[in-house]
């Protein structure tokens, strides 16, 4: 053997994967390990640090992860659950496009909900580019009890109910069609925030291009949320028209600067391409100025001034008009390092820091000096006549980290993590003011760059976007796998790269890599597991996801199920249990108007039935306890049986039943 054995007999014990006791190990020679990891770890070229990361990730079955990340799903338009450290995949979350697993969109109670997110002019929407997962927070910290997430593409926002993990709103936002500075929440979630992106005139208004600085806007949404509901209420929601700059992230304060958004925007220029008619095209006419502005937007005042009416309502949405914002000093602006992209306010609420994608710093505004700023007034507008506070009354720190700095997450030991885009690389420097005294290193300082794979986006910390950090791991969420994994054809997956962040004297090591085969995902939060208090079943049987209630039509009696005609409506009532749907022969005639309730009468836990409707283009998933109502047209007709799509019980082929729509002579004539 060579000399890596006793070198990772050492560190195989110092992770703690000796054998622990009541283990029956057989002797090895590393020191009491089995000699079998020895030779394993031969045979893979296996290095000490290779099984140091295997150990702190491997999770044995049956054992749960601490930690569950939340992953936008990018364009899949969904949402991944992902357990820490071991980067399983646990759930996918359907939101904003059909997935039929959880039959969301195949008829039932989702079909709904994907239908309120339609366009205003009725238009069918079937996909959405999520970017951001708010948690829902008490207090600045997650709560664990909703999750909120934006659909750039479409400018919507979905509410996710955490207790079974299924999408209950989507909300369209009236009068934008572009999204980005959202979804996040004010510290008690009283309001989720939908922060504007490509400005366009105000509630599908048209206007040329040429009267961009006139009638093109930006548009903050604060949604209101009613937490018992577990809904967005839009007609106490309100909205705030923001100059036509492009804004891009946004995050609330907390603590000191609990009241206050922050939001970057990076076309201050207000640049409107067309370079097919020999204009700058918009990468250069956005990026001219060496300066953008951050918005600095009060809340809370913002809150009263909608409240009091001093708002226009376009589309049944209140708007506070940018006159109005900046007469009531609702906003104010500072100058902010060029192509601006993440602002991140610290777990203690004293500071914001901004990422500028060309500019090798991060920026740390102060919050005390900005209040100072808003209280004073500046004499300098912008040419809205928004005040303008400079940078230097405004700005505490300036921290050099390279190229191309986008976001950044913090943890409890006054630490920041930055994702390094063109560098591919995770900056992890210090916090100063009450911070210096947490770590050994003085405040605002860089201590260590590691290296991702690569084109590293957004980037993730044990709750790191709160007031109560935890510590331990960083994820990095990379753009670009390159060569990571093995080839797949040209189009590649992302790569979620784990990080061990625990030792800040040894520095951050690389642990594991997840593909992630399904869209680009920008934003993750990763929430201690234990905040999470999810159904194991339904709590009564009968119980309708859609409103969180029994529903009135759930057929709990099996005496009750059958099917009763009143005129061309046949109203179906069929409880399933393993392994039938009673009844087992429905039948109609061509042209009625169906409504088929379903009730699950399982109590036991992962007892879950499909109800799939071959020809109709119907799939439900019936978990157990659940209710569903499914309404169509048998417009088809012919024999079609309806059969339950999870593998539920050794009788689960038997689980099925006859559709007979008979024809109707007239119309088939
Ligand atoms: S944004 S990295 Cu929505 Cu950074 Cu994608
Ligand atoms: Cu029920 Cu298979």
């Amino acid at each position: 053997m060579n000399r890596i054995v006793p070198t990772l007999a050492v560190l195989l014990l110092a992770a703690g994967c000796s054998q622990g006791p009541g283990a029956t190990p057989s002797p090895g020679a590393g020191g009491g390990l089995p000699a079998e990891v020895m030779q394993v770890a031969q045979e893979r070229g296996l290095t000490p640090d290779d099984l140091v990361a295997a150990a702190k990730t491997f999770m044995p079955t049956g054992k749960l992860d601490p930690y569950f990340i939340f992953s936008s799903g990018g364009h899949s338009g969904q949402v991944h659950v992902i357990g820490v450290p071991s980067m399983r995949l646990l759930k996918t979350i359907a939101v904003f496009a059909p997935e039929p697993w959880q039959g969301y969109g195949y008829g039932g109670g989702p079909s709904r909900v994907l239908k309120e997110g339609n366009m205003p002019s009725g238009k069918e929407l079937t996909w959405g580019d999520t970017h951001h997962p708010g948690l829902s927070e008490t207090k600045g910290s997650y709560d664990g009890k909703f999750l909120f997430i934006n659909d750039k593409a479409n400018a919507r926002l979905a509410v996710i109910d955490l207790r079974d993990f299924e999408t209950k709103q989507i909300v369209k936002n009236p009068n934008a069609i572009s999204d980005h500075g959202g979804s996040f929440v004010t510290p008690n979630t009283e309001y989720v925030i939908e922060g504007p992106q490509y400005a366009t005139p105000v509630g599908w208004e048209y206007a040329d291009i040429k009267d961009y600085k006139d009638k093109y806007r930006g548009l903050m949404t604060f949604w209101k949320f009613d937490p018992m509901k577990g809904r967005v209420i839009p007609e106490e929601s309100f909205q705030m028209e923001l100059p036509p700059y492009w804004q891009d992230l946004a995050d609330a304060g907390k603590g000191p600067s609990d009241g206050l958004i922050f939001c970057n925007s990076f076309n201050s220029e207000m640049a409107t391409g067309g370079i097919e008619s020999g204009n700058p095209p918009f990468e250069a006419g956005a990026s001219k100025n060496d300066t953008d502005f951050l918005h600095i937007i009060d809340w809370k005042k913002a809150a009263q001034v909608a409240n009091s009416g001093k708002t226009e309502t376009v589309n049944g949405m209140r708007i506070i008009k940018l006159p109005t914002a900046v007469a009531e000093s609702l906003l104010f602006l500072t100058p902010e390092p060029k192509s601006p992209h993440g602002v991140d306010v610290t777990p203690n609420g004293e500071f914001a820091v901004v990422a500028g994608k060309l500019d090798p710093h991060v920026t740390i505004f102060s919050v005390d000096k900005i209040r100072k700023g808003m209280a004073a007034g500046s004499q300098q507008k912008d040419p809205f006549g928004i005040p303008i506070l400079p940078l230097d009354s405004t700005m505490e720190a300036q921290v050099e980290l390279g190229l191309g700095p986008l976001h950044t997450v913090f943890d409890d030991k006054g630490y920041a993590y930055t994702s390094m885009f063109l560098d591919s690389a995770v900056a992890r420097w210090t916090l100063g003011g009450d911070y210096d005294k947490l770590n050994p290193e003085p405040g605002w300082t860089l201590v260590q760059k590691l290296p991702v794979h690569y084109n590293i986006g957004h980037i993730a910390s044990i709750e790191g976007d709160t007031a109560t950090p935890g510590n331990g791991f960083v994820v990095a969420l990379n753009k670009w796998s390159t060569d990571r994994f093995a080839n797949v054809g040209p189009l590649l997956p992302q790569n979620f790269q784990l990080l061990d962040s625990s030792k800040p004297g040894e520095g951050m090591k690389l642990l594991f890599d997840m593909p992630i085969g399904f869209a680009e995902p920008h934003y993750v939060q990763v929430m201690r597991a234990d905040r999470l208090k999810p159904f194991e079943v339904y709590p009564q049987v009968g119980y309708n996801p859609e409103t969180n209630q029994v529903d009135p039509k759930a057929v709990t009696d099996p005496k009750k199920a059958g099917i009763k005609r009143n005129g061309k409506t046949v109203e179906i009532s069929m409880p399933l249990i393993r392994s039938h749907f009673t009844p087992e022969h429905v039948r109609v005639k061509q042209g009625d108007k169906i409504i088929w309730h379903l009730t699950s009468l399982e109590r036991t836990r992962d007892a879950t039935h499909g109800f799939a409707l071959g020809g109709y283009n119907i799939n439900l998933s019936l978990e157990p306890g659940e209710h569903q109502t499914v309404e169509f047209v048998a417009d088809q007709p012919g024999i079609f049986p309806f059969y339950c799509t999870e593998f539920c019980s050794a009788l689960h082929l038997e689980m099925v039943g006859y559709f007979f729509v008979e024809p109707d002579p007239v119309a088939n004539k």
